[in-house]
């Protein structure tokens, strides 16, 4: 009987292996884990303030239930009809509505205040020292760095969209982000206050990245605005959060929050890809003193026209 027992723990463990491999394998920092019975602490102050006033409502909801389930266990034990307790044949009590009325409006206002204090600082984008453009596509993201000139889209890693695609039974360890890859992640810095505005392109898009602490709305023709501070660097995942279409499930969201040298390092790199095409590897180019008119991906693949010395 012992024997089976450790058999079957055994098994279960076997089967539970992918479960660990996927835990240990994946680089996704503030991840929600197996049997997590709280919302996630997140990585930003907005995902701070809405953990702690979730624990506190959480605490006084807690304190309400012992006190309400206490009196009625109590009640119920020490006047019960087998020791001869007789009801009371009183129906209306002006002070016990009083009081049963005034504490919970007591108890509403006292958790409205932090929690409208909170609203307020959570949506406060002033004084941000960068802004992203987000825009929702069916099935992308479009990110842009305001006045700097750099953006480019994010899409389903190559990898989720190939196993999506084949059909089969994905198993945890063949892809430890299935589905929650994309090819381009959000570059942000972290410590710095980035002021989002997004929008969409086609229908309506959500972006959500849970550890951020927000998640908001992408709608055609309006722009709604949130910001995020990162604390510290990693890979945060999350999805869009509005069906937006049959590819709903396949328009990831990863953000990469890294340090600020290496941030800038990053957009001084994107900035100078997205450059105009100044003489971009270019050898037999090299020499011409004027560029065809064409688009760079264009005359990248195609050899250069025979050089027309213009002198
Ligand atoms: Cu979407």
């Amino acid at each position: 009987m012992k024997q089976t027992r450790g058999l079957r723990w055994g098994l279960a463990a076997a089967a539970m292996a992918p479960a660990w491999a996927w835990a240990a394998d994946t680089d996704w920092t503030a991840a929600p884990h197996r049997w997590q019975l709280n919302m996630g602490q997140g990585a930003t102050s907005t995902a701070r303030i809405a953990y702690e006033s979730h624990m506190i409502v959480f605490g006084i909801c807690v304190a309400i239930g012992i006190i309400v389930f206490g009196a009625m266990a109590y009640a119920m034990f020490k006047f019960r009809k087998s020791k001869g307790a007789v009801a009371a044949q009183f129906t209306h009590n002006t002070k016990a509505e009083i009081v049963w009325t005034t504490i919970p409006v007591l108890i509403l206002i006292g958790l409205a205040w932090p929690a409208t204090h909170n609203l307020i600082r959570m949506y406060d984008t002033r004084n941000a020292e960068m802004t992203v453009k987000v825009t929702g596509y069916q099935w992308m993201w479009k990110y842009e760095y305001l006045g700097e000139g750099v953006e480019y889209t994010s899409r389903l890693a190559r990898r989720s969209d190939d196993l999506r695609q084949s059909g089969g039974i994905i198993r945890a360890d063949q892809d430890p982000n299935y589905l929650l890859e994309v090819d381009h992640p959000l570059v942000l810095p972290v410590g710095t206050k980035v002021r989002f505005v997004v929008t969409a392109d086609d229908v309506i898009h959500a972006w959500w990245v849970p550890a951020l602490g927000w998640k908001q709305d992408a709608i055609p023709g309006i722009v709604n605005e949130a910001w995020a501070s990162v604390d510290q660097p990693g890979i945060y995942r999350g999805q869009c959060a509005e069906l937006c279409g049959k590819d709903h499930g396949f328009m990831p969201v990863v953000v990469k929050a890294v340090p600020k040298e290496q941030f800038a390092q990053w957009l001084a790199a994107e900035k100078a890809k997205n450059a105009p095409p100044a003489p971009a590897a270019e050898p037999a180019a090299a020499p011409a003193p004027t560029q065809p008119e064409q688009p760079a991906a264009t005359a990248a693949t195609t050899p250069a026209p025979a050089p027309t010395p213009a002198g």
